[in-house]
């Protein structure tokens, strides 16, 4: 069947089932072009939560469907690829998460959005990238345990007073950029401005014009004077940035930032989705309401 035939029976499908499909940034061009929404994992989450629609297919990774459920248990979630799953968010397991709590009795417990279910539900407040400082000023405690993206908790440390302990966790896409990358693409651009994910290296983030997540990395191509812009984040990032800006250039700072997960969902195991109301995403119900309690605690300090 070819793409465009694939495009009208999942237009189909939804109608049929009163379903939505939510796009991850990250996802391949196709499946954004299609989406009803696309954006952060955050941001889709809540937006899936105030639709009345019955089934989300969520384009994304497993901990970001999980999200959706957390959010709205009510629903189905359907994740087209279950294969689909976040090595920085494996990186951490609930029972190490447990025997470092026990190391660091003091400290409060604040966990990435880009983390298991059962880790949330282990953390006493989530963040996003783009509210991580905030999240974290807004604490009493002075000692911070932040799981499970070391570079995100540089971010953070290099933006508060309070003590960071981070989690030896990351993402292997950003982490992938050097400072080198930054220099030759200045060389090679010198008029670009270079916008960066926190997810990568401290001298990386040190170095850029531009440091966010990838919703406030769309937002600041479209209010920059600036045309040229180098771009730091995973390259399905680019599809957005491209149709919001056409008039501007946008080059990726390093033929590295593909990530192979993201890229799993495709047309026709969204099309499969639809039809067979599978795969479906699951959270248990003391796990969900725990992990509620970290993500509410969250929107109390920012709704981002
Ligand atoms: O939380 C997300 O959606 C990720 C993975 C990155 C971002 O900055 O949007």
């Amino acid at each position: 069947m070819n793409s465009s035939d694939l495009k009208e029976e999942i237009s189909d499908l939804k109608v049929k089932h009163n379903a939505i499909i939510l796009a991850h940034n990250y996802q391949i061009d196709e499946v954004q072009e299609i989406a009803d929404y696309t954006g952060d994992s955050f941001g889709l989450s809540k937006l899936a939560a105030s639709t009345d629609a019955e089934i989300i297919v969520f384009c994304g990774v497993l901990f970001m469907a999980e999200s959706a459920v957390i959010l709205s248990p009510e629903k189905t979630v359907l994740q087209p690829d279950l294969q689909a799953g976040c090595p920085l968010a494996d990186s951490i397991t609930p029972e190490a998460l447990q025997a470092k709590k026990k190391e660091y009795p003091e400290a409060v417990v604040v966990c990435y959005v880009n983390s298991s279910a059962d880790v949330k539900a282990l953390s006493d407040i989530c963040c996003t990238s783009a509210n991580a400082v905030k999240v974290v000023n807004s604490l009493a405690e002075r000692q911070v345990l932040f799981v499970p993206d070391k570079n995100l908790a540089f971010y953070v440390a290099a933006h508060t007073k309070k003590e960071i302990i981070p989690w030896d966790g990351c993402c292997s896409i950003h982490h992938k950029v050097v400072v080198d990358d930054l220099y030759k693409q200045r060389k090679l651009h010198p008029d670009g401005i270079i916008v960066v994910h926190p997810e990568c290296r401290p001298e990386v983030t040190a170095l850029a014009d531009f440091v966010g997540s990838t919703a406030e990395i769309i937002r600041f191509a479209r209010e920059t004077a600036s045309n040229k812009l180098i771009i730091g984040t995973e390259i399905g990032t680019l599809y957005r940035l491209k149709n919001d800006n056409p008039h501007k250039e946008f080059h990726l700072v390093s033929e590295e930032l593909i990530c192979p997960d993201m890229k799993l969902n495709n047309l026709s195991k969204i099309r499969d989705a639809l039809l067979n109301k599978q795969p479906q995403v699951n959270v248990p119900v003391q796990t969900r309401k725990e992990a509620f309690a970290a993500l509410e605690r969250m929107l109390q300090v920012n709704d981002y």
